[in-house]
């Protein structure tokens, strides 16, 4: 032991808790998972919304003693896919579904999809955005377009396939950084 070459005090000995530090205090293990549990309620509720139409709500981080985010460059492999059964038939839905369904980013994200149609027969299938994530990329059977865009604005945002509503949908989910 010398003196002036002290160890950083624990911050539960003293009261203090540093922000983003990932340090886990001695205290009640409920006041431990109270920020997991908003944020899980925060992302559910998020979703519940998104299915109800409410789309392009702000998503706010569930605490913002919580570091930002970093900016990433993020890389998706989206599909198309033919649910099993013939859509051909009257009263039917379309048989076709994008996988995946749900994209997950931070706000500031530099976002690269690889949309694959992976049709065998002559079936096209577009990428289709409203503002402020306009775009409308129109993919031929069995091919593949690269796009790019950034992901600037924080909420709930749908994508979907003109020629395949209601099913050929899915949802860009850009969290608050
Ligand atoms: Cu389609």
């Amino acid at each position: 032991m010398t003196l002036g070459n002290k160890e950083p005090r624990d911050p539960s000995e003293v009261g203090i808790e540093f922000p983003g530090k990932r340090h886990t205090p001695k205290r009640a293990p409920s006041n431990v998972s109270t920020a997991k549990v908003l944020g899980i309620a925060l992302v559910v509720a998020a979703l519940v919304g998104s299915v109800a139409g409410f789309a392009a709500g702000r998503l706010f981080s569930p605490a913002a003693a919580l570091p930002r985010h970093a900016v990433e460059a993020r890389e998706y492999w989206v599909f198309t896919v033919v649910l099993p059964f013939n859509d051909n038939a009257p009263g039917l839905p379309p048989h076709d579904y994008f996988a995946p369904d749900r994209i997950t980013v931070f706000q500031g994200d530099n976002i690269t999809i690889h949309f694959f149609n992976t049709e065998s027969e002559p079936e096209n299938h577009t990428f289709t955005m409203d503002a402020p994530y306009a775009m409308d990329h129109v993919l031929p059977y069995n091919a593949t377009t690269t796009f790019t865009f950034t992901a600037s604005v924080s909420g709930i945002f749908q994508y979907r396939c003109l020629y395949h509503q209601p099913t050929m949908s899915g949802w860009l989910i850009v969290l608050d950084n």
